[in-house]
């Protein structure tokens, strides 16, 4: 990697933890200009500071307001990459319905995810956050999308899941849809334990996840 990229991807890495938008905005764009590789600026700029803001929260270094301020810068650099990340000429592949469940805020994964979908021809049918069982229930009985996918990023609403998939039991409508989950707390055994058809990482292998449940 040149020095060069090298140096705005750590640019974009002190803007979000500093929680400086026009300076994630500025750098993001210098290393596209710089034809820097979509998913480095991604995964070097933009996602590595979240995980070093989520550790900084946990030693009481920030608070609420500083996990806040550093979200929206990320989400500002994020919305540079977002027409490179959703431009596609494919007639849609399927549809897949979004949400991050009940009691949860955390939607900067779940957009990532959304923008990934869409870039590898899907169509997104997105609820947006705190996002009720009965929700989910009507969007999939008035979008009959192919997929639903869940995202959960605490603990104490990962369980929220399960309660949403008994909650497509009762309607009928689970058989409907395959269901796939993600968010940083979960794990491939837990989306088996409460019967959801598939576990993805991050948000490339939410793509990969959703073209395997589309062929079965
Ligand atoms: C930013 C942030 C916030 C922001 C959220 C802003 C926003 N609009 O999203 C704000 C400030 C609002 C916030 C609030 C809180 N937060 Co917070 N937050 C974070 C932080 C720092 C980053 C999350 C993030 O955006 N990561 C970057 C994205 C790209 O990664 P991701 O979300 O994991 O998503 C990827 C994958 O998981 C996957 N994925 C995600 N969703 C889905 C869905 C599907 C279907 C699939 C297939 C894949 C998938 O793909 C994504 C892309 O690759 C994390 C720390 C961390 N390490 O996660 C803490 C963290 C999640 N928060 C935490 C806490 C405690 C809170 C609060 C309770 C704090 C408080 N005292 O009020 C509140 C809860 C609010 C609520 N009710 O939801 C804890 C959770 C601890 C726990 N085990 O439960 C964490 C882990 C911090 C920590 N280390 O303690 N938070």
């Amino acid at each position: 990697m040149s020095e060069q990229l090298e140096l705005l991807y750590d640019g974009i890495y002190e803007a979000i933890l500093d929680g400086d938008p026009n300076k994630a905005v500025s750098h993001v764009e210098k290393a596209l200009a710089l034809n820097a590789p979509i998913e480095d600026v991604l995964n070097e700029g933009l996602i590595a500071p979240m995980k070093e803001v989520g550790r900084l929260f946990e030693e009481g270094e920030y608070f609420v307001p500083e996990m806040l301020i550093s979200a929206r810068a990320m989400k500002a650099g994020l919305e540079i990459l977002r027409p490179l990340l959703t431009e596609t000429d494919m007639p849609p592949v399927g549809a897949v319905l979004l949400g991050t469940v009940k009691g949860d805020i955390h939607d900067i994964g779940k957009n990532l995810v959304a923008m990934m979908l869409e870039g590898s021809g899907y169509k997104v049918i997105d609820l947006g956050v705190n996002v009720s069982p009965d929700k989910f229930v009507e969007a999939i009985e008035t979008h009959q999308p192919d997929i639903m996918g869940m995202s959960a990023l605490l603990t104490t609403t990962m369980r929220e899941m399960d309660v949403t998939i008994q909650a497509l039991i009762r309607a009928g409508v689970r058989e409907r849809v395959r269901i796939m989950v993600g968010g940083a707390p979960l794990s491939e055994q837990f989306a088996a334990r409460i019967g959801a058809d598939g576990y993805a990482a991050d948000a490339g292998k939410a793509v990969s996840l959703a073209n395997a449940l589309l062929q079965r």
